[in-house]
């Protein structure tokens, strides 16, 4: 059966579920570089009940780990195929973590997995278009919440508006195609006198061969629904590196857009996997020309010593990441402000049992870790394209008696660029802890928010305690700037009647 699992990624967020008030979770306790994942060397994954061999430390937690919050299982008990899988805003929840909308290869369907609670909050099923059936392999989710798959191998890329699930479409690419991986970038047009996001659509190209690139969908964003299948194609493709020993560059695989200015890239994932081949980091500009391939060579291409790179991805310092899954490893390239690769391949082994053969496990077949991702795996497309928003909360106690603060207005100075904007909620409780799951009101829009009268009002109130949130968002390279803001309010007992 298919399943989708949340791991935390900081401490804070793990739960001590045996209350022994620490968090058990698998780290390098010996500072090696490497979690072991078998420490009393019986070629099993160790959990928190294994005794290791003497001299050695327990690294690997298994599903005893305190980091794993959630499993979800998916689709029938078996026979369910599971692949794609994107991050995604949740509208009821401004802060806090997205919504996992998972897919089903074999059937087309797309489960909305909600980020905290894991429960599958809505069902969507993806219908033929013209008479083509949507077998999603990897997915992506826009600024504007349109959800993209591509059907792998194929020139199909099926779309639906999460916001509105019965809205579905496909669009063909006009310039050949082999789709696999996915990404969403931050592109944006000029119309007069004002800044359109558009962000494109990039594909791997997994058709094989040197030659091998990447495709790119500049969807027509200002059309409603329609205009996202009426929009234009291109193709970017590699020449073979003659400094490489493997022969060929073979297939395009995942890729990750960063946000470089003037120029941003995107940075594709080329495997490298015929015989002896090695994987590549390949780099794009986002605005190569419409309708037409575009062909680059060895100084766009940066050689990874490994084999098998299925993901490239962007971290929040801008340098490159790539993934091999026949190396079991990872390569980190330092790039600089420009996109100049300034250093690496800096290879990170993630087998910890490197004098193992393959089939050391029981199971006897593909024991080694083989890390196998052609997404968002760093969470930059998530944080920069699909929710660019910045927030900033604040919680404030009235000094009135007990249930008597009567919460009257929030007054802010800010600076808006055009096309940048910062909203403002509320929410009040009479207890802190219940503050947490209060309602908030909808959002203000302007300075001073009257917290009496709609958007509002703010409820209960008088209360105790208020929490403001603000919202800035953008749609170009400026950002909105919230320099302070003020909370009024009065003693509920003090009003006069
Ligand atoms: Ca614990
Ligand atoms: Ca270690
Ligand atoms: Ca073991
Ligand atoms: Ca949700």
């Amino acid at each position: 059966q298919a399943s989708v699992t949340k791991i935390a990624n900081n401490l804070e967020d793990c739960i001590d579920r045996n209350g022994n008030t620490i968090i058990d979770t698998s780290s390098d306790v010996n500072g090696d570089g490497i979690i072991t994942t078998d420490c009393n060397d019986d070629n099993l994954p160790d959990d928190i009940t294994t005794t290791c061999t003497p001299g050695k430390d327990l690294e690997f937690y298994g599903l005893d780990d305190e980091c794993i919050l959630f499993t979800v299982n998916l689709g029938p008990p078996s026979g369910g195929t599971g692949r794609p899988l994107a991050l995604g805003p949740d509208p009821n929840r401004p802060t806090g973590p997205s919504d996992a909308w998972a897919g089903m290869y074999n059937t087309g369907e797309f489960f909305r997995i909600d980020g905290v609670s894991g429960l599958v909050e809505d069902h969507v099923q993806v219908q033929p278009q013209s008479g083509v059936n949507c077998n999603p392999y990897g997915a992506a989710v826009d600024f504007y919440g349109i959800l993209w798959a591509p059907n792998v191998n194929t020139p199909y890329l099926f779309y639906f508006d999460t916001n509105d699930t019965n809205q579905q479409g496909m669009v063909t690419s006009t310039i050949g195609g082999g789709f696999y991986g996915i990404a969403i970038d931050g592109y944006s047009e000029t119309i007069p006198d004002d800044e359109l996001l558009i962000q494109q659509v990039w594909l791997g190209d997994y058709s094989g061969g040197q030659g091998a690139g990447a495709y790119r969908y500049r969807p027509v964003r200002d059309q409603g629904f329609w205009g996202l299948g009426q929009g234009t194609w291109a193709k970017a493709v590699f020449d073979k590196d003659p400094n490489t020993s493997g022969l060929e560059i073979r297939q395009g695989r995942g890729l990750g857009a960063d946000n470089r200015s003037p120029t941003s890239f995107v940075w594709l994932a080329l495997d490298g996997l015929a015989a002896g081949g090695e994987g590549h980091v390949a780099r794009i500009p986002i605005d190569i020309p419409d309708a037409t391939t575009s062909t680059f060579g060895p100084g766009d291409m940066f050689a990874s010593t490994q084999q098998g790179m299925t993901g490239a991805g962007v971290a929040a310092d801008l340098d490159v990441w790539g993934v091999n899954q026949s190396s079991s490893s990872v390569v980190h390239y330092g790039v600089d402000a420009a996109g100049n690769v300034t250093s690496g391949p800096d290879v990170i082994p993630l087998d910890d049992k490197p004098n193992s053969p393959e089939g050391f496990c029981p199971a006897g077949t593909s024991c080694k870790p083989h890390p196998y991702t052609y997404s968002d795996f760093t969470g930059f497309g998530l944080r920069n394209f699909t929710n660019p928003q910045g927030y900033y909360a604040w919680v404030e106690t009235g000094n009135c008696p007990d249930g008597q603060t009567l919460y009257l207005k929030v007054e802010w100075d800010a600076e808006t660029p055009p096309d940048t904007s910062i909203t403002m909620m509320a929410r009040s409780s009479d207890n802190l802890a219940a503050l947490q799951t209060a309602i908030w009101t909808d959002k203000y829009l302007t300075s001073p928010a009257d917290l009496l009268i709609p958007p509002g009002p703010l409820t209960p109130n008088p209360t105790n305690h208020i929490e403001v949130l603000f919202e800035l968002t953008t749609q170009t390279d400026e950002s909105p700037k919230l320099k302070s803001f003020n909370i009024v309010y009065q003693c509920s007992s003090s009003i006069p009647s």
